[in-house]
């Protein structure tokens, strides 16, 4: 009877799979790079939080916030093998892997915080999101954001002529590093986190960073000179592992899909509402402001253009997207 012994491990795989299924208390782990007070840290814990009712307490989430498990390189890798289930990623990091995500930093691909956000609610930038399980391993929930990004420098910013030859502080990934290469600037990669104490002891001239963090973490202490120039919006992905994604029911992966949708909106709505109002706080401050628009980065635009419209194929579609915005 040749059939017997295949039935029967057929049957045992079945029955294998069966056990896997049913409704399992899971201790899930989610990391991110930012500290506790930045608001991406709320939202995970309230992610948390809200997991643990729904799930009437048989799941939980332990958030690792200040890149305690590793930069996002490294928490992308420990997310592509399994050892992480979720993450808060800026796409910074997603753009280094997935080239098509440098769309979203075409400079002045928006005009304003509104236009980010609902740019990032648009179908383009949400079908960007089904490349990630082929291209990176990972399942990409939604967007969230922070501000737009600003310059703050320790000496004389007027212009962007001025950023000839600085030391400028970057987020580590090729978009940005394009643009303030074509601006003259030599950009430094570094994390978040490492920014305040470089800018102390004078490793960096200059930083790129969005208004809620220059007020959180006090980077006006220490570059009391700022440009105001809206150049790029700032978004983040909340992501599952793909392999931890894969063995979820369908009710645990509806639940997490759900709330960390939830979550994620609430961050883009925060930094949509307070944007006006940090600039206002830090107009309030005791330091240098000056203004640069579009026109003033044109240059600097076009050779980002030459380079990113064939790395970035999704670009005329978000583009397109982004003068509906503008339009409407
Ligand atoms: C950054 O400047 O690298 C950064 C800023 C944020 C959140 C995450 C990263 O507000």
């Amino acid at each position: 009877m040749p059939m017997k012994p295949l039935m029967t491990s057929v049957m045992a795989g079945g029955l294998a799979l069966m056990m896997a299924i049913p409704a399992q208390a899971r201790d899930f782990r989610l990391g991110l790079i930012t500290p506790p007070p930045h608001r991406w840290t709320q939202a995970a814990e309230a992610f948390a939080e809200d997991v643990k009712q729904k799930s009437g307490g048989e799941h939980s989430i332990a958030v690792f916030p200040s890149q305690q498990l590793g930069n996002e390189a490294q928490m992308v890798q420990q997310l592509q093998t399994g050892a992480l289930d979720m993450a808060f990623l800026t796409v910074a990091e997603i753009s280094n892997r997935v080239p098509d995500f440098g769309a979203l930093y075409a400079p002045y691909l928006v005009d304003n915080i509104d236009q980010a956000a609902a740019l990032l609610k648009s179908d383009a930038a949400i079908e960007l999101l089904d490349q990630l399980p082929a291209e990176a391993g990972l399942v990409g929930v939604g967007y969230g954001m922070a501000g737009l990004r600003q310059v703050m420098s320790r000496d004389q910013l007027e212009s962007p002529a001025d950023l000839e030859g600085k030391k400028l502080r970057i987020t580590p990934f090729e978009p940005i590093r394009d643009f303030y290469m074509a601006t003259g600037a030599a950009p430094t990669p570094m994390p978040l986190p490492a920014v305040y104490d470089a800018l102390a002891n004078g490793q960096i001239d200059a930083i790129d960073m969005d208004f809620d963090s220059i007020l959180i973490f006090k980077f006006y202490e220490r570059s009391d000179k700022m440009l105001i120039s809206n150049h790029m919006m700032f978004p983040m992905v909340g992501v599952v592992s793909g392999r931890i994604w894969k063995d979820l029911s369908a009710e645990d992966r509806e639940l997490l899909q759900t709330s960390m949708r939830t979550q994620l909106d609430a961050v883009i709505d925060h930094f949509q509402a307070l944007e006006k109002e940090q600039e206002m706080e830090l107009r309030g401050l005791d330091i240098t402001i000056h203004e640069a628009t579009k026109e003033d980065f044109a240059d600097a635009i076009a050779e980002w253009e030459t380079i990113w419209s064939e790395k970035a194929k999704s670009l005329p579609s978000l583009r397109k997207a982004a003068a509906e915005i503008k339009g409407s």
